[in-house]
């Protein structure tokens, strides 16, 4: 059975922010058809940022992405949907922003590697994680989207 309640992390980074490019990346994920479930802003505490980049802690650049990433605050979002977390990726486009495909996120809005506008989590196991890790099970919202019936066709609706 399909499962339309997928849900995925995604960051909205310092230089998004600092661009003015909140409500044009929020508007690429509506107009896809997924559901926001949790939505805040908030300033990225030291133990936050060390468990979610603890993947990348020995790095070189690990000290100026750090910097970067408190420089602002970031708006943290929690998308719902069938494969959410796959297509979340696709949305966003690769890390390398210059590289990144036309049409996606980071293809284009971003030229940077660091200041690549958005995060996004790789895995469906990695998305649990850090849906958990920036949402309290309260801030996570339940409600049902009428345009799911045109999203979705029904036997993936579940
Ligand atoms: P992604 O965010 O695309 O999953 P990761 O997890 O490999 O990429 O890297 C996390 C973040 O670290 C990237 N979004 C980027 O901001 C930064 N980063 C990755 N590689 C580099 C690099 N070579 N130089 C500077 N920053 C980097």
């Amino acid at each position: 059975m399909s499962d339309v309640k997928e849900r995925t992390l995604v960051l909205i980074k310092p230089d998004a922010i600092q661009r003015g490019l909140m409500g044009e990346i929020i508007s690429r994920f509506e107009k896809k058809g997924l559901k926001l479930v949790g939505c805040k802003m908030m300033e990225l505490e030291e133990a936050l940022l060390r468990e979610h980049y603890a993947h990348i802690a020995d790095k070189p650049f690990f000290g100026g992405l750090a910097k970067f990433m408190q420089s602002t605050p970031v708006v943290a979002m929690c998308w719902e949907g069938l494969e959410v977390v796959n297509a979340v990726r696709l949305l966003c486009g690769i890390t390398k922003a210059r590289e990144a495909e036309a049409g996606s996120i980071r293809g284009d809005l971003a030229m940077s590697v660091a200041c690549n506008v958005v995060h996004a989590s790789d895995s469906i196991e990695n998305a649990e994680a850090e849906v958990s890790r920036f949402f309290k099970e309260d801030d996570l919202h339940s409600y049902d989207k009428s345009e799911y019936m045109h999203v979705y066709a029904e036997d993936e609706r579940g």
